[in-house]
């Protein structure tokens, strides 16, 4: 195991090492609550295996990600944000406020969002 991977907060919560609320999870996808919500709806969305972001995904990675949409799409129906709107964006990188270094797509939803992003 990499330095990043025992290091990395979303591993350890892929691990279960870390409680999160699970909303979905599959072999190589997790979905969790967000801790801190910025909306009535707010979910993250992990590849289980660590890359900090979307320049650094191997080709497994990238697999699992272009499931995610159709994953965050049933999600947003589960949570009752699928006629309403909802927002699916990954930050990346220190302008970008990315905080956690594992990469994660925010699923938000249940208000206007307008323009504020996350
Ligand atoms: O988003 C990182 C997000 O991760 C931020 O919205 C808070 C959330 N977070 C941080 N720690 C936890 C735990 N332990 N459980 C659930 N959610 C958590 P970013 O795009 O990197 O700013």
């Amino acid at each position: 195991m990499s330095a990043a991977t025992s290091e990395c907060l979303f591993c350890k919560i892929a691990r279960k090492e870390i409680p999160a609320v699970p909303v979905y999870e599959d072999d190589s996808l997790l979905a969790f609550k967000d801790i801190f919500p910025q909306a009535p709806v707010h979910l993250l969305l992990i590849p289980k295996a660590h890359c900090e972001g979307l320049a650094d995904m191997t080709p497994g990675i990238a697999e699992t990600v272009g499931r995610l949409p159709q994953v965050a799409a049933r999600l947003a129906q589960e949570h009752g944000v699928a006629a309403s709107g909802w927002r699916l964006l990954s930050n990346n990188g220190p302008d970008s406020g990315q905080s956690v270094f594992h990469l994660h797509f925010h699923l938000l939803g249940g208000k206007p969002l307008g323009g504020k992003l996350c």
